[in-house]
């Protein structure tokens, strides 16, 4: 009977209660129900075929033989011909013609498009997958897979995909020693102690991740170029990180410095059109195309943010340009030429000038100027991924020049991988976003820079991804579904966010509908919810600009040659960039947008202080004033979030235990630095505009006990910059290497509460916390977080909840705080509620 029982029990436990690591990501080919692989059994043949040895193919064919076995639990035999044997022949469509004409489709596919076809020749049922080149068949083959995998049917297959551009490419910022500029997923996969790891197992594994999205290449080195990548010494280095990714289909791609014909090419200048120079770049180009011919080209930032660039020879950018790309030519080889140019010492006292405007201003004049095989690669707003901005005017202006949108995966401002923030749905409002660019047709930015507008030869969409060597990637579970968006939105943008998300969550997580539903519904609505609390209107984020560019610094943006000002004054809150008022910037878009930008009225809210500089007393198209929406949406950011661990709860037991207490342990941290925001941005607009919210709650804190207010030993008070990173613009340290004490004192009503802890954990240390109520040990931690700062401010903001403590009044609340490192045990508050 027990043991019956204890079957019956184990039968119902989800299978999914086994750790997984993320690492296989939205290719774990996760067993099917037993119900689903029977049908897809009989549905699938039980043999591959495939031709020849070519590396991209064989990467098909193992992908298949994983994906069969991991899904249907069947071991599918391979072969390298056909036969009177129902099979899954995969190959090109050339490669069909000659060994297997009679499953070859008629007509040819454009580019690396992919085609999945039924055939049947004496009643027998092959699945042929194949593609004009290998690639498109290694695509797929990945989409046949993916089909099995979210239960789509595939037993009369007839589909055809091109797609939408030709350049699907990643960036990443990754330095040859190893650190990552802006990754927030642990070391480089690529490098380490200036060579290329010993082992590169995760970059294979990364190609066949990029491959299953149909990205084609990938830069390997920080756009903030180290000009080592060009020599002699260092392209063995290189050819073993293209060998690597090559047989994923995945080309190379090498950032470089501008300056490298002075700094380690031997010559006394970078001037483009010196012969000297054209020569080394012909030179570069020629010798590493001979080690890696399949290289994909350059990519190089110039004249921005101390990046060296023709204008230090008096050189335009189209100069400069050119002469990479005719050295790139011959072999193919694309130049990309980064938009992202602009003088970080601007002065911010003139009223006229403006970050946003140096992309058009910059590259304007010279359209036409560029050469086929160079693109200027416009990141997709004026400034730099902030949570909101216009598209770039840019895309609408170009028209004789290639372009290409560059995206970012990487969540710098976006909550480094510490926030759970889906990035495509603000992708998408870029992508068809029409720039009017055009009369009489859609000119939507996603055609603008595939080419399609203009008539341009070739164009696409980048990515800066900075994954690393964590298991999850990024940093976090959730932050995967911003690779998967970006490549599935590269290959066809016209896909929707909740087509994107659906299929990731399932392919991720699983089918349970519970599962599902929550994930999808956090992810979709998690940028607006990050924006919500962390600037709405287009303040842009209000994160420290000139430091981290994660915690909370209002006025970090400001009164700096960095140019990203929201001017907020007593009276009003934006920057004016109107024509008739302001900088300009708005009459840089095509006649009809520059019209929509240019009124308050026509501005949609969502942009409204990007454009203009308005009282806070201004009302919104809702009806609200400017004020009351900014107090309301970081509460209503904060509720979200809370919401977001409450549903994430839901579903223990049905998600596997690992990730299940990871993103758990992720979204509860976000729930605590939504409050820090919450409160440091509404103290700010208060204490700046004076107004007080209408709901009663900015500076109302029920239940909360400021760490200075209270009894201290040894404990000492410090404020803290800027002060709205801290609750009551100050907080506590502990300058005792033994410890110090704070005490409060209970004067509520008796009963069990749960006692909010806010402390700070900065990354210079480990120091040690012991609570005690009325003398009894409750609750004890160490801070051992790494949170990008070693000061107490609103980064480092951590939270800490004791539940269930039975208070009665009087009782006294005793935090004891240990130092150890730089960490200085400080503590900003408690709150005792429940
Ligand atoms: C690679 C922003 C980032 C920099 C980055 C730069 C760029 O300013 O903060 O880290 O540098 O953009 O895109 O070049």
């Amino acid at each position: 009977m027990f043991r019956r029982l204890f079957l019956i029990a184990f039968l119902l436990v989800p299978v999914l209660a086994q750790a997984e690591s993320g690492l296989d990501a939205w290719l774990r080919y996760a067993p099917l129900d037993e119900a689903a692989a029977r049908r897809y059994r009989d549905a699938v043949p039980p043999l591959v075929v495939t031709f020849g040895n070519e590396a991209v193919i064989q990467s098909a064919k193992s992908e298949m033989l994983r994906g069969v076995r991991g899904m249907l639990n069947r071991n599918l035999r391979a072969e390298a011909r056909v036969s009177s044997e129902a099979a899954i022949v995969i190959g090109t469509i050339a490669q069909l013609r000659q060994s297997a004409p009679q499953l070859a489709p008629a007509g040819s596919l454009e580019g690396d498009g992919f085609w999945l076809r039924t055939v049947r020749i004496n009643g027998v049922r092959s699945i042929v997958v194949t593609g004009e080149t290998e690639r498109g068949a290694l695509y797929g083959t990945f989409a046949l897979l993916r089909k099995i995998a979210l239960g789509e049917s595939v037993t009369d297959l007839d589909q055809k995909e091109i797609p939408y551009s030709s350049v699907r490419w990643i960036n990443h910022w990754e330095n040859l020693d190893g650190s990552i500029e802006r990754g927030y997923g642990g070391r480089s996969i690529f490098w380490e102690n200036g060579k290329a790891r010993e082992d590169l197992s995760r970059v294979s594994d990364y190609g066949r991740l990029l491959a299953s999205l149909g990205i084609n290449g990938t830069s390997i080195n920080n756009v903030n170029a180290d000009a080592r990548v060009l020599t002699p010494e260092f392209l063995p280095q290189i050819v073993r990180v293209a060998d690597t990714l090559r047989p994923w289909g995945v080309k190379v791609i090498l950032s470089v410095d501008f300056g490298s014909p002075r700094s380690v090419g031997g010559l006394t200048t970078f001037d483009p059109l010196d012969p000297g120079v054209i020569a080394y770049w012909k030179n570069k180009a020629d010798d590493i195309y001979r080690a890696v011919p399949d290289l994909g080209g350059f990519v190089l930032k110039a004249d921005s943010e101390g990046r060296v660039g023709p204008s230090a020879v008096g050189r335009t950018h189209a100069d400069a340009a050119n002469v990479v790309g005719r050295a790139l030519k011959p072999h193919g080889g694309f130049f990309f030429y980064r938009g992202f140019v602009y003088d970080n010492r601007m002065d911010w006292r003139n009223p006229k000038n403006d970050r946003a405007r140096a992309a058009d201003d910059n590259f304007r004049s010279l359209d036409g100027k560029f050469d086929d095989n160079v693109f200027i690669q416009i990141k997709n707003g004026p400034i730099d991924f902030q949570v909101r901005e216009p598209a770039s005017p840019l895309f609408g202006t170009l028209e004789k020049t290639n372009q290409v949108i560059e995206l970012q995966i990487t969540q710098e401002y976006m909550g480094q991988g510490r926030h759970t923030v889906f990035l495509v749905p603000m992708w998408k409002e870029v992508l068809d976003f029409d720039m009017r660019a055009r009369p009489g047709m859609a000119t939507p930015v996603k055609a603008l820079v595939a080419g399609k507008t203009f008539g341009r030869p070739s164009g696409g969409i980048i990515g800066v991804s900075n994954v690393g060597l964590d298991e999850s990637w990024y940093g976090n579970h959730m932050s995967q579904a911003n690779l998967y968006g970006f490549g599935r939105l590269a290959w066809n943008p016209d896909l929707t966010s909740r087509q994107i998300v659906d299929e990731w969550t399932r392919l991720t997580f699983g089918d349970d509908p519970k599962v599902v539903e929550t994930v999808n519904s956090i992810q979709l609505s998690s940028w607006r919810t990050y924006e919500n609390y962390t600037g709405p209107l287009g303040l842009q984020t209000l994160t420290d600009i000139v430091g981290n560019h994660y915690g909370l610094a209002v006025e970090a943006s400001e009164r700096n040659g960095w140019g990203q000002w929201h001017f907020a004054d007593e009276k009003g809150v934006g920057m004016e960039r109107t024509v008739a008022k302001g900088t300009g910037f708005a009459g840089q878009y095509r006649p009809e947008v520059a019209k929509m930008y240019e009124s308050v009225e026509s501005t949609p809210d969502d942009l409204l202080v990007f454009f203009h500089h308005v009282p806070y007393t201004q009302r919104l198209k809702s009806g609200k004033t400017v004020i009351q929406f900014l107090y309301d949406s970081h509460y209503d950011g904060a509720d979200a979030v809370a919401k977001y661990v409450s549903d994430w709860k839901a579903l223990k037991g049905r998600v596997d235990d690992r990730r299940y207490a990871e993103v758990l342990a992720q979204l509860q941290y976000q729930y605590g630095q939504s409050i820090v925001w919450r409160d440091g941005v509404a103290n700010y607009f208060f204490k700046m505009s004076g107004i007080a919210d209408t709901k009663g709650r900015v500076g109302n804190y029920p239940g909360r006990l400021e760490a200075e207010a209270a009894t201290l030993t040894g404990y000492a008070v410090r404020s803290v910059t800027p002060p709205e990173g801290a609750s009551g613009e100050n907080a506590i340290d502990c300058p005792v290497a033994t410890g110090c004490t704070v005490t409060f004192k209970y004067a509520g009503e008796p009963g069990w509460r749960d006692i909010t802890v806010r402390y700070f954990d900065v990354n210079s240390g480990t120091a040690k916390y012991r609570l005690k109520v009325a003398g009894q040990l409750m609750a004890e931690w160490t801070a051992t977080d790494r949170v990008p700062t070693r000061r107490i401010d609103s980064s480092s903001s951590a939270r800490r909840v004791i539940e269930g403590v039975l208070l009665r009044a009087g009782d006294e609340i005793q935090i004891e705080g240990i130092p150890e490192g730089g960490e200085t045990a400080g503590l900003d508050y408690i709150e005792i509620g429940g």
